[in-house]
């Protein structure tokens, strides 16, 4: 049976700028910690050329136009728009957007605009970035600049990519931490302080953006136990908390989840509330949820005599003593990078997000990294169309269950560099021609997957059984 998907759907494409962009510092951009950032991966690139997106914006869209978008979801580089991050408006940052949202509109594809994509500006880093409470309103402000200059078009905004990401695996997407404070607290600091970064990014844009709708955009994942052993369900209901609920409770209810409070205050590492936080938080909810969709986690309890510091760097930061420990599930198949798949997941984090929190629902990223070949002008990624398909049915299936997901914007439009794993890891409809350290003539080809996507969205519908 063919399931039809709403007319409205948002079927569209991810990326964001410093993956995407390129062009480090033209134009007047300053750098941000991506741009200093010294911990690479070994072997892998940095993102000063990434797919010179900044050169090639026209014909990207077209690309994307041409495979039928009805939405494309991209972020701002903060410092394009205001290269120390305050201070003065860089114009040729706005024109550069400018620009690109015209060329959309001219599409009729919906831009989706993440205002914060993991690229502090490192001047701001320099005076302690989100741990310093002076940046929040230095994000409120740029917040407020994009409203002001792209709101007449814009009317989809997401506040901070994976803020549950960077708290928990902060180190590995740019956080720096100071020495001598508990970095646990540290965490939750930041945390707090970019909840009030978006609380207040949500009031402006309510008050400025005309129809304006904005939400989060966090890692959601739905967890399973390992066993049927009700101490590893404490242990899959601990992690969902931490991992999920902990951030999506705190915008939506207004309110800090309790087991996260009494694990802080047990071990005196609780952070600091000034009076009022709460208010700026309770009075500003966001409309929707945006959130990405990569696997889901499957947890134990850890056993009483587990040398913690004795797992490997990736176990240790996703697992927590007394908590949780995520181990990985043999019933699902692993990507050439050993990332899990789980589609009938998917319909379970839908279920369960929905469930919970009763607001429209719009996937802003999934997807599949791979080695893609270019031979002859043509790459075959049949093994991503088949990861598409089973993903997109079990979305269909969340939505006949009666959830209501609004889009999907799967990871990536086209070829960008990967935050952990350079440019070898491609994950987009469309093949960029370059290596890791050899930037070729980053010429644009679609792929199969391209065609298999152009298809589908022309169709609106996708076969379930
Ligand atoms: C998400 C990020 C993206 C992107 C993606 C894939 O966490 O929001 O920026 O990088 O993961 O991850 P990776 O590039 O490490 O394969």
């Amino acid at each position: 049976m063919q399931f039809k998907f709403p007319k409205n759907f948002l079927w569209g494409g991810s990326t964001s700028a410093y993956q995407f962009e390129g062009a480090f510092d033209t134009d007047g951009k300053g750098p941000s910690v991506q741009d200093t950032r010294k911990n690479y991966p070994k072997d892998t690139t940095d993102f000063k050329v990434a797919s010179d997106h900044y050169h090639n914006w026209k014909e990207d869209i077209a690309l994307m136009a041409e495979m039928g978008f009805k939405s494309y979801r991209f972020s701002i580089a903060w410092t394009r728009i205001l290269p120390n991050g305050f201070g003065e408006v860089n114009q040729k940052g706005i024109e550069f957007y400018n620009n690109l949202i015209d060329e959309l509109v001219k599409y009729n594809i919906e831009p989706i605009v993440t205002i914060f994509h993991f690229d502090m500006p490192a001047k701001l880093e320099e005076n302690g970035g989100w741990l310093n409470r002076e940046n929040i309103d230095n994000f409120a402000n740029y917040a407020k600049i994009l409203f002001e200059n792209f709101g007449d078009r814009v009317k989809k905004w997401l506040t901070i990519n994976e803020q549950n990401i960077m708290i928990i695996y902060g180190e590995i997407v740019g956080i720096n931490f100071p020495e001598g404070k508990n970095k646990v607290q540290t965490k939750y600091q930041i945390n707090h302080h970019m909840m009030l970064a978006q609380a207040k990014a949500i009031a402006l844009c309510h008050k400025i953006v005309k129809n304006g709708q904005i939400g989060p955009a966090p890692n959601i994942l739905s967890v399973y136990p390992n066993s049927n052993k009700p101490i590893d369900q404490l242990a899959a209901m601990n992690m969902r908390i931490f991992k999920n609920w902990f951030f999506l409770d705190t915008c939506i209810f207004g309110r800090y989840n309790n087991l996260v409070i009494e694990y802080l205050k047990t071990n005196k590492i609780m952070f600091e509330i000034l009076k009022g936080d709460m208010e700026t938080i309770t009075a500003n909810k966001p409309d929707f949820i945006a959130f990405n969709y990569y696997a889901t986690a499957t947890a134990q309890m850890p056993l009483e005599d587990l040398d913690f510091d004795a797992l490997p760097d990736q176990q240790r930061m996703k697992s927590m003593l007394g908590m949780f420990q995520q181990v990985s599930n043999e019933n699902l198949q692993k990507t050439q990078f050993g990332w899990e798949i789980d589609p009938v997941g998917l319909r379970n984090t839908l279920r369960e997000l929905y469930d919970r929190y009763n607001l429209p629902l719009l996937i802003t990223e999934n997807g599949i990294g791979g080695y893609d070949e270019l031979i002859n002008g043509f790459v075959d990624d049949t093994y991503r169309i088949e990861y598409y398909q089973q993903h997109i049915k079990q979305m269909a299936l969340a939505i006949k269950d009666g959830v209501n997901l609004i889009g999907f914007n799967p990871w990536s439009a086209i070829d960008l560099v990967s935050t952990h794993e350079g440019v070898k890891k491609r994950y987009g409809f469309v093949y960029v021609n370059r290596d890791e350290f050899d930037y070729k003539d980053l010429k644009r080809y679609p792929k199969k997957s391209f065609y298999w996507y152009k298809e589908l969205l022309e169709k609106n519908s996708i076969e379930i059984d």
